[in-house]
């Protein structure tokens, strides 16, 4: 007991001036501050990298955009992958649908009915699995998409 209490209080004071290990000499010292420095320096650039992919990752996510207007549905057939997200943005100053084949009963994909979306507004809908999702806007239904999965 008394022995630990003594060597605890011989390396306090060392640590605590900054005076080098035994056997490290002054040069030794600025070689391992120098080292430390250029550590500290690496390791904040490569959060600054981890920080700026991650922000192109969150940019690429909204990729998958279906514009509506008069014309309809832009692009007429917008391709993801399986998991991804269609956001479909009413660009136009009318309501319109998101809503799957068959007009007017909607039956292929009932969970792809999407259902409104007002002017200016936008929903969004993800695809876990493969496959070609046919819809249109049922206020309008000569105007047709799809979504291609794969
Ligand atoms: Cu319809």
């Amino acid at each position: 007991m008394g022995e630990i209490l003594q060597q605890q209080s011989d390396q306090q004071p060392r640590s605590s001036e900054g005076v080098p290990a035994r056997g490290m000499s002054k040069k030794g010292l600025w070689f391992f501050t120098v080292v430390v420095i250029v550590l500290i320096v690496l390791v904040v650039l490569f959060m600054m990298m981890g920080n700026s992919s991650s922000n192109e990752t969150a940019i690429t996510s909204l990729d998958n955009i279906v514009t509506y207007t008069s014309d309809g549905y832009l692009p007429g057939n917008i391709m993801i992958s399986p998991g991804g997200t269609v956001t479909w943005k009413n660009d136009s100053d009318i309501t319109i649908t998101v809503d799957s084949d068959p007009h007017p009963v909607h039956t292929s994909y009932p969970e792809f009915n999407l259902g409104s979306v007002q002017a200016g507004g936008e929903l969004r809908f993800t695809f876990p699995n493969v496959g070609e999702y046919n819809y249109h806007n049922h206020l309008k239904a000569s105007q047709v998409g799809t979504v291609t999965v794969e």
